[in-house]
C-alpha cells in the first residue's frame, strides 16, 4: 500500500446480509476507501443492497474477485465456499478480509493462509468476539481468580418456526463449532493449545436436503495447561430459552458472565464486572484493517490463531464422528 491517504482503496463485497451491511457502512464512512462493487445470492437482496449503499452489482463472486480495479475484498457470505472465494481473490492479487470461519476445513484454510503469505497479501480473518467488551473485561479480570482449572461456555439460541436457510443447513453452515468458531477461539485465546477434545453433536429434523430445525453440540476440551472446558452450542426449535453464559473457575475466585452481565466472586464478595456494549465491532474491525494497510498498525489477530481454533473444531467434528476422544498433534 501507498503510505498516503490520498490514494483511495477500492473495495468489493461478497454478500449482502448482516455482516456485509456493517462492512458497507464502515467502508462508506471511511475517507480512505471507496465501495465499488458487490455480489450476492438472491435476486431480491442484491438490488436492495445496491440501492441502499449506492454500489454496482456483478453476477458472481468469481467475476468480482477478478475485477482489476479492486484492491480489497470483504467476504461476508455463507461459510461453505468462503475458502474458495478467498483463494481466488488472493490469486487475483487482492487483499482479503473474511468473516470467520475462513473455511470449514483446516486443509483449505491452511492453503489459503500460505498463499496469502507467498503473495504478500493481507488475509484478515475477522474475530470480533476478541475486540468485544465481554472478552476484554474477561481478560482484564482473569488474573484475579488465580490458577484457572475449569471454564464453561454455553450459547443457546432459542428459535421457533425455523425457516430453511444456510444457518440451518448441514453443509452450508458447517459443523457447529467450526461455523461458530468464536466459541473455541475465545478459549484458545485465553488458555492456549489443546491436548484433546471429546464432542457430541445432534441435529433435529435433518431433511433429505440437509436442512435441520435445531442442533445441540457439546465439547469437552483439555488444554495442555491442564485447564478443562465445556463448550455447549445450541440453536433452534428445541430450545425454549436462550442462554449465553461464560464461567471461569480459578483457585482463588470465579468469573461469571450471564449475557452481558459480569461478576467476580471471591470469598464472600461479589463484584460487578462492567462490560462495554456490543456495538460497532464490524466498524472497529474495518478501521483496524485500514490502519494496517495504510499505516502498518498491527492487527488484533493473526490468521494462525483462527487456523488453530479451526484445528480444534475439526478435531471436535472428528470426535463426534468416531465417538472417541481425539488428541491434537503437537
Ligand atoms: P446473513 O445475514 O444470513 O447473510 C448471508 C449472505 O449470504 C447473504 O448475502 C445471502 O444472500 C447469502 N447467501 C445465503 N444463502 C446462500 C447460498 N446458499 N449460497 C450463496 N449465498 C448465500 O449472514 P451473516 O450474519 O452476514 O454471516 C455472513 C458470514 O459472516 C458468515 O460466515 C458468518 O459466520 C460470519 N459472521 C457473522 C457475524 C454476525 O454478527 N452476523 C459475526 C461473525 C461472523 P441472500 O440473502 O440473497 O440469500
Ligand atoms: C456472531 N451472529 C454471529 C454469527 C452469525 C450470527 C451467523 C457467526 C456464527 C456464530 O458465532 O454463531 C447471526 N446474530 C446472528 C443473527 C442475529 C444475531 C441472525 O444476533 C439476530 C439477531 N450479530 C447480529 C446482531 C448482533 C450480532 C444483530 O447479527 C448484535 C446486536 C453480534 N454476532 C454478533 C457477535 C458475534 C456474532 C458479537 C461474534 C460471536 C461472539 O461474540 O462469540
Amino acid at each position: 500500500m501507498n503510505n498516503t491517504n490520498s490514494v483511495l482503496l477500492k473495495v468489493g463485497i461478497v454478500g449482502t446480509g448482516y455482516a456485509a451491511s456493517k462492512r458497507a457502512e464502515a467502508i462508506k464512512s471511511d475517507p480512505r476507501t471507496e465501495l465499488l462493487v458487490v455480489t450476492g445470492n438472491s435476486a431480491v437482496q442484491l438490488p436492495e443492497f445496491c440501492q441502499r449503499y449506492a454500489v454496482q452489482a456483478v453476477d458472481s463472486w468469481s467475476e468480482l474477485v477478478n475485477l482489476p480495479e479492486l484492491d480489497l475484498i470483504f467476504i461476508c457470505t455463507i461459510n461453505q465456499g468462503c475458502g474458495a472465494i478467498a483463494k481466488a481473490a488472493i490469486l487475483a492479487g487482492k487483499h482479503v478480509v473474511v468473516e470467520y470461519p475462513l473455511a470449514l476445513e483446516v486443509e483449505i484454510a491452511q492453503e489459503v493462509i500460505e498463499l496469502a503469505a507467498a503473495k504478500q497479501k493481507l488475509l484478515h480473518i475477522e474475530h470480533i468476539e476478541i475486540i468485544g467488551g465481554l472478552h476484554q473485561a474477561l481478560k482484564q479480570y482473569l488474573p484475579q481468580v488465580g490458577q484457572v482449572f475449569y471454564a464453561r461456555y454455553t450459547t443457546i439460541s432459542s428459535q421457533h418456526n425455523v425457516k430453511q436457510s444456510w444457518k440451518y443447513h448441514r453443509q452450508q453452515f458447517g459443523f457447529p463449532l467450526s461455523a461458530a468458531l468464536s466459541r473455541i477461539h475465545r478459549l484458545t485465546d485465553l488458555f492456549g493449545t489443546v491436548e484433546k477434545v471429546s464432542c457430541d453433536n445432534r441435529y433435529w429434523n435433518l431433511s433429505d436436503l440437509d436442512y435441520f430445525t435445531a442442533c445441540f453440540c457439546q465439547a469437552q476440551l483439555t488444554f495442555d495447561s491442564g485447564v478443562k472446558a465445556d463448550i455447549t452450542y445450541g440453536k433452534g426449535d428445541v430450545f425454549w430459552q436462550s442462554d449465553r453464559t461464560m464461567e471461569i473457575y480459578g483457585a482463588t475466585g470465579k468469573i461469571v458472565f450471564v449475557g452481558e452481565k459480569g461478576m467476580l466472586i471471591k470469598g464472600n464478595n461479589e463484584q460487578e464486572i462492567p462490560v462495554s456494549p456490543r456495538r460497532g465491532l464490524f466498524a472497529q474491525d474495518t478501521t483496524m484493517v485500514l490502519d494496517y494497510l495504510f499505516k502498518r498498525q498491527p492487527l488484533y489477530i493473526q490468521a494462525q490463531a483462527s487456523l488453530y481454533a479451526l484445528k480444534v473444531a475439526n478435531a471436535a467434528q472428528k470426535s463426534d464422528y468416531i465417538k472417541q476422544t481425539v488428541y491434537l498433534d503437537q
